[in-house]
């Protein structure tokens, strides 16, 4: 059926020449007339009483037209911030509002708003706002927010905990209890945030004649937030449109939704006129969600013979001062998550959400999954050493084999766990990294190998997964195809584009599924008015998994159309038809042939006589996708790293992926992708921290502070593929978008304790920065 070979095809995307001569139009693009601009009154202290806040020199500053503060702001919504994964049962969800009110939780949250007729003004008008804080003793740390004596961030709450949640499978009791050995460790991760290049930003006008707000939101969930929208707002979401333009990159902290777009949605309201927010970049270290700060406890139970046979422990998730639209689902994902791609036959892993004095905890690609994937290799890695075993043997030993296999929450569908380790390790044999090594070593540097070995749950997912992740937003994606009067075909997509290429490969599905070349294929997406509603939107890794299925089913319904009409004008029979780069042949007799043009124009133009009497006119199909499962794809990081032994400097030599998405639409871009999330990897486990003082003051302001890794630290990347479809996904695809984080920081802390044989040393918090470093290697000196 499918005659294009476009599934599968390494083409360039289709997305970049815009963006690449400057065509493309970003929020901070969207002028429109009349059209004020705000700024928002933040925090610098992390815990007070708003004893009081006067804002009479800033609404009588020229060219000010409304001031709002968290009293007008809780006035106005009809609900407080909602959190669409109620992860676990009873978990506390505070209330909040997008400016505070009464109290301050955290440096950088909103605590008034001005709309001016530009930024300028409105930023001059925040410094004429007096707010009177009563402090209070900030909860900066999991330490304090655990403690006896904790300030309590809410009142009307006993203590600091949201939530309490516990994963369970087996007997855990007895796999310990007949251990031949138990291993324990303790994990820190820092804070640390998505930061894609463009801040986030809105652009709402709300129409006072019509009572219409038309947004235009950096959102990856435009169906989602138009949803949360009307409920925060009471408003019907018919009265609501949301459109997205480019988006200069999300990586999960453009899911959630926000206080900003209440604000300015109110804002507009007041002043019955346009208006632009948009955060600027140290106001985007407070402002959009951080993520990845948690401490974990981890025992396992195995027998001598390396199989790991009992897992039990905690995830302590610190969040912030209140919670994101995420909820604690990304430290439910890590908890959830916490045996990976390990047959462990018990496990209790229990998981405790903490809120402190800091921004809050929201979405950032990989979710839960990096940390949970840093334990999993580091137990593998240690029981191996105490059982003096290779620990690739205590990995093979492990790995899931018997698919599909129910996990403690998930049921992986597909996997081949040990072919995907041995397709990693060739490539090491391939690239010569022993001899490399080997070689370093004999000149005396300290290079070392290291690797890790994850999976991933993707493609999220099936509506009715809401027993297993409380989530409030139904997870199907829906995709319409047409075929316009001239033959060309247009994709019609509820998921944003933000940098994945998602646009390329489903005009790639399309197109293949279709039999019409790639160019005769156009994607849009961005309007909630016009486009299909996708449930989470972009996010957990679902365009491909999701969308790829929906245009697959619609354009195959459509090519069977395609064909009867294409009958009727050659008046042959639709199976004796073929669809070729767009045109239509008899099979056997090349000249016989009918356009993608003459159809398109046979269905909406002339349609007597060359539209058969029982076809509808036009050429369209909507396909609605909803899994019956996640989809579980996999991946094993390989890295070669190079320590210096003086500064604890990590200079990475090489980096190679050995991936599975089951089958791939674009490996071009999925080489991309991995390449990408590996530059977040390396982020998160040499670099990026946002630091808090003693006084729970945020110290990570600029990029001056929170370092990146640049092109000249990133190493080369390798990535081999190896397909393992899906087996409910049709098309077998799975997702792998946020695949590149999850393994890296694991595989960097392994090729660094390699490097170092002479010290004994343990790497179990990250980032490991060159301090770190040099403290964990003169602790393990001095073994
Ligand atoms: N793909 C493919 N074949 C497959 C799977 C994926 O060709 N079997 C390609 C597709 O082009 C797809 C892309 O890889 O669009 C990513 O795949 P998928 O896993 O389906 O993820 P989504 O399209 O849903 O993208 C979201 C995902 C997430 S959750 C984050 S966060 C993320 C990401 O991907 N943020 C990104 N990739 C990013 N890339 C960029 N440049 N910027 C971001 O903000």
């Amino acid at each position: 059926m499918e005659t294009n070979g476009l599934i599968g095809a390494r083409v360039s995307r289709t997305e970049d020449l815009r963006l690449l001569t400057g065509r493309a139009q970003f929020i901070d693009d969207v002028r429109l007339p009349g059209m004020l601009e705000a700024a928002v009154l933040r925090s610098t202290v992390p815990h007070a009483r708003i004893v009081s806040i006067d804002v009479s020199r800033a609404v009588a500053l020229p060219g000010v037209y409304a001031v709002v503060t968290g009293a007008d702001v809780k006035a106005a919504v009809r609900v407080p911030h909602p959190v669409i994964w109620q992860s676990v049962p009873d978990m506390f969800i505070p209330e909040s509002y997008p400016l505070a009110v009464d109290k301050v939780r955290y440096p950088g949250q909103g605590v008034a708003a001005v709309a001016a007729k530009d930024r300028a003004t409105a930023e001059d008008a925040l410094e004429l706002i007096e707010v009177v804080y009563d402090e209070l003793q900030p909860v900066s740390t999991l330490e304090d927010a655990l403690a006896a004596d904790a300030p309590r961030l809410y009142d009307e709450r006993p203590d600091n905990v949201v939530a309490r949640g516990v994963v369970q499978k087996g007997d855990v009791t007895a796999a310990f209890a007949e251990a031949d050995v138990v291993l324990s460790a303790e994990f820190r991760f820092a804070r640390q945030m998505g930061m894609p290049l463009e801040t986030r930003g809105v652009v709402v006008t709300w129409d006072p004649f019509t009572g219409r707000l038309d947004m235009w939101l950096a959102t990856q969930a435009p169906s989602m937030a138009r949803e949360l929208l009307g409920e925060i707002l009471g408003l019907s979401a018919d009265k609501i449109r949301v459109r997205t333009p480019d988006i200069g990159g999300g990586f999960g902290n453009k899911f959630d939704l926000y206080g900003e777009e209440i604000v300015a949605s109110i804002l507009s309201r007041r002043t019955g006129k346009p208006v632009k927010l948009v955060e600027d970049r140290a106001e985007s270290f407070g402002a959009t969600v951080h993520s990845r700060e948690q401490k974990i406890e981890v025992e396992i139970a195995a027998s001598n013979d390396g199989t790991i046979t009992g897992l039990r422990g905690t995830v302590y998730g610190v969040l912030g001062g209140a919670l994101s639209s995420a909820g604690v689902s990304p430290c439910w994902v890590t908890t959830s998550l916490i045996t990976g791609p390990y047959d462990i036959g018990a496990v209790e892993m229990a998981m405790v959400a903490v809120l402190t004095n800091r921004t809050p905890y929201g979405s950032f690609r990989g979710y839960g999954l990096p940390k949970a994937n840093f334990v999993q290799e580091h137990m593998v890695e240690k029981l191996a050493k105490r059982l003096g075993m290779d620990a690739h043997a205590v990995r093979r030993k492990n790995f899931v084999t018997d698919f599909p296999y129910q996990s403690p929450v998930f049921v992986y569908d597909t996997g081949r766990y040990e072919e995907c380790l041995d397709l990693c390790l060739a490539s090491v044999r391939q690239a010569g990294w022993q001899e490399l090594r080997d070689q370093a070593r004999a000149r005396g540097s300290a290079v070392g190998i290291g690797y890790s070995f994850h999976n991933e749950i993707t493609g999220l997912g099936p509506s009715r997964i809401g027993n297993l992740s409380g989530a409030t937003q139904s997870g199907f994606d829906e995709e319409v195809v047409r075929i316009d009067s001239t033959g060309h075909v247009t994709v019609y997509t509820g998921l944003s584009a933000i940098g994945q290429g998602i646009h390329t490969a489903l005009a790639q599905v399309a197109a293949h599924s279709l039999g019409v070349p790639l160019d005769h294929v156009t994607v849009i997406s961005g309007d909630t008015d016009t486009g299909p509603y996708t449930g989470y939107g972009t996010g957990a890794s679902r365009g491909a998994a999701l969308g790829g299925p929906a245009v697959r089913a619609a354009a195959t319904r459509l090519k069977a159309k395609v064909l009867r009409i294409a009958g009727h004008i050659l008046e042959a029979a639709p199976d004796d038809l073929v669809i070729s780069d767009g045109v239509v042949s008899v099979k056997g007799v090349p000249d016989r042939i009918v356009t993608m043009a003459e159809i398109g124009d046979a269905a909406y133009r002339r349609l007597n006589g060359r539209l058969p009497e029982d076809e509808s006119p036009t050429l369209e199909e909507r396909e609605v996708y909803d899994p019956a499962n996640v989809a579980t794809s996999f991946g094993c990081t390989a890295v070669l790293a190079e320590v210096d032994r003086e500064t604890g400097v990590v200079t990475l030599l090489g980096y190679l992926i050995a991936h599975d998405c089951g089958t791939v639409i674009n490996p071009l871009i999925v080489d991309g992708q991995l390449h990408g999330g590996a530059a977040q990897a390396i982020g998160g486990a040499l670099y990026e921290e946002i630091v808090y003082d003693a006084d729970g003051r945020m110290r990570t302001r600029s990029f001056a502070d929170y370092l990146w890794p640049s092109a000249t630290e990133i190493p080369p990347f390798g990535v081999s593929h190896m397909a393992t479809p899906s087996d409910h996904v049709p098309g077998g695809f799975k997702g792998m978008g946020e695949a590149g984080v999850i393994g890296g920081g694991a595989a960097i802390a392994h090729a660094i304790v390699d490097a170092l044989p002479e010290y004994d040393i343990t790497i179990t918090s990250l980032p490991i920065t060159p301090p770190r470093l040099l403290a964990a290697m003169q602790k393990g000196a001095h073994r």
